[in-house]
C-alpha cells in the first residue's frame, strides 16, 4: 500500500478532522513562503519588520510591508487544495476546524468557516497601545499612520509578531479540537515556530493519527503516521476527494 492509499484507509469513516496549516498551504496560489530560498525572510531582519520593537522604531516601514502583503494576498485565489478542503468541511456530519498559522485569509475566501487563525490577520487593525477590539480593514494601500479613535496612538496590524502572545484564548480553543479530533492533518509548516509546531504534540501523545503534506521533511515527519511528499494543490484532492 502506498502512502496515499494509507492516508486515505486512516481517514475512512472519520468526521472530526482538524487541519493545521502554515504558508506552504498558500504556496500555489502565489504567496511567499517565509524560511528557504526565495522565502520572505530571505535578506530581511525579521525583528525590522515582524516585532513590536521593530514597529515602534519604524512604523512606515512595517506598515508599508504590510501592505504589500495585503495588495498580494488580494491578488491570490484559492488553489485546488483548499478547495479539497472546503468540500470535505460541507460533507454531511463533518466537523473539520482549521488551526491556520497563516494570515492571507485564503481560507476564508475558498469557503471555510471554521478557521482559528493562530496569527491573526493580515485584514484587520488593532491599537498598537493594546486598546481592546480590531476592526476589518481591506484597504491598499494602507493610509497610514492610522491614529487609534480611542488613546491617538498608532494602529498597527493584527498579526502575531515575534515575542508576542497569541489572541486570547485560541491555543487553548486549538488544543481542545486537536484532542478531540479523529485525524490531525498538518499541510505546509516547517513547523519550527512556536507555540503552534507544539500543537501537533497533543495528536502525537494521544494517539490520534497524524497526516503531513509537505514537499519537504520536517521535524514531524519521522513521528506522523503517513507523511505525503508533494505540494498541497496536488495531494489534498487525491487525498480528500471521494
Ligand atoms: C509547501 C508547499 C506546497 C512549500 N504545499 N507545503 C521555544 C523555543 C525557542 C523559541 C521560542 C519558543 N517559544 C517561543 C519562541 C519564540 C518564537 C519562535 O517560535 N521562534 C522560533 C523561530 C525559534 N515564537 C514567538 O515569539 C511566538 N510567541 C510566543 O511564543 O509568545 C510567548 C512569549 C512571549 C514573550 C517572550 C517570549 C515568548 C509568536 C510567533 C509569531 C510568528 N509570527 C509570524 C509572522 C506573522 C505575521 C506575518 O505573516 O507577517 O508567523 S513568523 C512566520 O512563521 C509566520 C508564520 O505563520 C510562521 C510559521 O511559518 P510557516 O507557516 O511554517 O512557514 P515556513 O515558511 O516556515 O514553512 C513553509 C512550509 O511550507 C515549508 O515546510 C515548505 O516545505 C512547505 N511548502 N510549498 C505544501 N506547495
Amino acid at each position: 500500500m502506498n502512502a496515499i492509499e494509507r492516508a486515505r484507509g486512516l481517514l475512512s469513516g472519520v468526521r472530526r478532522l482538524v487541519v493545521l496549516s502554515g504558508a506552504g498551504l498558500s504556496a500555489e496560489s502565489g504567496m511567499a513562503t517565509f524560511r528557504g530560498a526565495g522565502g520572505l525572510w530571505e535578506g530581511r531582519r525579521v525583528e525590522e519588520v515582524a516585532t513590536p520593537e521593530g514597529f515602534q522604531r519604524d512604523p512606515a516601514l512595517v506598515w508599508e510591508w504590510y501592505s504589500q502583503r495585503r495588495g498580494q494576498a488580494l491578488a491570490c485565489r484559492p488553489h485546488p487544495g483548499h478547495e479539497a478542503l472546503v468540500a470535505w468541511e460541507r460533507r454531511p456530519e463533518a466537523h473539520l476546524v482549521h488551526v491556520t498559522q497563516n494570515v492571507d485569509g485564503l481560507l476564508q475566501r475558498a469557503g471555510a468557516e471554521r478557521v482559528l487563525e493562530l496569527h491573526g490577520s493580515l485584514f484587520r487593525v488593532k491599537c498598537s497601545a493594546g486598546c481592546p477590539g480590531e476592526r476589518e480593514d481591506l484597504r491598499v494601500p494602507f493610509p497610514h499612520p492610522q491614529p487609534c479613535p480611542r488613546c491617538g496612538d498608532l494602529l498597527r496590524p493584527a498579526v502575531v509578531w515575534f515575542h508576542e502572545m497569541l489572541p486570547a484564548g485560541i491555543l487553548e480553543e486549538a488544543a481542545r479540537e486537536i484532542g478531540s479530533a479523529e485525524v490531525l492533518l498538518v499541510v505546509g509548516t516547517s513547523g519550527v515556530v512556536q507555540p503552534a509546531a507544539s500543537l501537533a504534540d497533543i495528536a502525537l501523545g494521544a494517539a490520534i493519527p497524524v497526516l503531513e503534506v509537505n514537499p519537504e521533511e520536517t521535524p514531524l515527519s519521522s513521528l506522523a503516521d503517513v507523511f505525503l511528499k508533494g505540494p498541497a494543490g496536488k495531494v489534498l484532492p487525491s487525498l480528500l476527494d471521494s
